[in-house]
């Protein structure tokens, strides 16, 4: 089930006359100082962020999970919703996998992306949960925990994550896990992290030439006293340690409230370790909230120093989205923030790098943060819909997904469930 391009066509004629109007006023404003508009629209059509297969389920909390109408039911289902994000953001043209919740015969789920026209980007392994037939439990930790056999069965998961994904034209494993400890003494710091280290090495061996591993760290949750891999240092040593195919994720929401996140990019960028990142944004801790919707401005800082860093050589960057919608539709939800961060990418190609450079060298701190916010303030939401129009897509996605009904005709097929695999991650 996909919207039709009729619907599509009938919904952007009825704005495409107004988006010209709003695009020409736009591009005279920034032919004045100097900005092509039509090469900023070409950053635009080129930009893209992965949606994670997960996010289109209704999430969670630890309190309760509320279903939505029409949520997937499977894998097929979850692409299906992420053909539509795309074909209307045209924006997300890849998606990630989270095994075990997402397996499938390969040949399957390569059919039904290019159905939608869809890749697959990073997979996300899972040994922050227990399956019903596995052998050992996590309850005490995966890749470090005390018991060798443990341990084991973590790292030939991820092997296993890895041979799916190379099945499926993925080129990275992504890495995060829940272990750590609840009380001071239940663990010791160092040995854990070693045991962590050994079995990431034992991981680390069984990558194809051309695919990279990536370290997500978090702060906390569900440890609370320790966690293994809770910041970015922590994670750049794994990084380091392992060699040259391991690279650091950033999930904006890993971190300790007012951490200055840009600054981490640009250190982890310096260090040639930087591989990609979770979108997402956060009010308290790992809020996991649409990106862009509680603070805009420190995306669009953290998009300040990767345009400002674009041109680094060997820089590979894997955009994803990792959220958890519980109060929207989540393809609605995936769209918004689709749309929010190839926004602040599009603002931050914006930003007047000469002048930025000469007043940093003053000393000028007032023109230079007034520098940012000039390319901050500035509406690209024209660029940003003619670059949809332009490839095919919305004008205005959520009210050409509304007015399709697509979710009430998947509701018809799809039952409601409250045990999918959706949730926090
Ligand atoms: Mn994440």
């Amino acid at each position: 089930m996909m919207i039709s391009k009729t619907t599509i066509t009938a919904e952007n004629d009825r704005r495409s006359a107004a988006l010209q109007a709003d695009y020409d006023a736009l591009g005279a404003k920034l032919a004045r100082s100097g900005v092509d508009i039509e090469a900023l629209t070409a950053r635009a059509m080129y930009f893209g962020v992965a949606v994670p297969s997960w996010g289109t389920g209704t999430g969670g909390t630890r309190f309760a999970r509320f279903p939505g109408l029409g949520e997937p039911r499977h894998i097929f289902d979850k692409l299906d919703d992420c053909g539509v994000i795309h074909g209307l953001t045209q924006a997300t043209p890849k998606v990630s996998l989270h095994i075990p919740w997402d397996k499938a015969d390969p040949a399957d789920l390569l059919a039904k992306a290019e159905e939608h026209g869809l890749g697959f980007d990073a997979m996300n392994s899972n040994t922050f949960q227990d399956q019903p037939d596995q052998a050992h439990s996590y309850k005490f930790g995966s890749l470090s925990h005390t018991d060798a056999a443990t341990r084991a069965q973590a790292v030939a998961h991820n092997l296993e994550c890895i041979e799916i994904g190379a099945k499926l034209g993925s080129k990275a494993l992504t890495v995060w896990i829940g272990d750590g400890s609840n009380f001071p003494g239940q663990t010791s710091l160092s040995k854990q992290f070693d045991r962590y280290l050994d079995s990431m090495k034992a991981i680390y061996a069984g990558l194809p030439e051309d695919w990279r591993i990536f370290s997500e760290h978090k702060i906390y949750e569900p440890a609370f006293y320790s966690t293994v891999v809770q910041d970015w240092g922590t994670s750049l040593l794994t990084a380091q340690e392992l060699g040259p195919k391991a690279q650091c994720l950033v999930d904006l929401g890993h971190h300790a409230p007012n951490v200055n996140i840009e600054m981490i990019v640009a250190r982890l960028v310096r260090a040639g370790k930087l591989g990609g990142f979770h979108f997402n944004d956060s009010k308290y801790g790992d809020d996991d909230l649409d990106a862009g919707t509680i603070e805009p401005y420190r995306l669009f800082l953290v998009f300040n120093e990767l345009v400002e860093l674009e041109d680094t050589p060997g820089l590979d960057l894997a955009h994803m989205i990792d959220q958890s919608h519980n109060v929207t539709d989540p393809i609605e939800s995936l769209m918004i923030s689709a749309m929010e961060i190839q926004r602040a990418y599009v603002q931050a190609s914006l930003v007047d790098r000469v002048a930025l450079a000469g007043y940093q060298t003053d000393n000028d701190a007032l023109m230079a943060a007034a520098t940012l916010r000039a390319a901050f303030r500035t509406d690209v939401e024209p660029v940003l819909a003619m670059a949809r129009l332009r490839k095919g897509g919305a004008v205005d996605p959520v009210a050409t997904y509304r007015a399709s009904g697509y979710r009430a005709a998947v509701s018809a097929v799809r039952p409601r469930v409250s045990g999918a695999g959706g949730g926090i991650v």
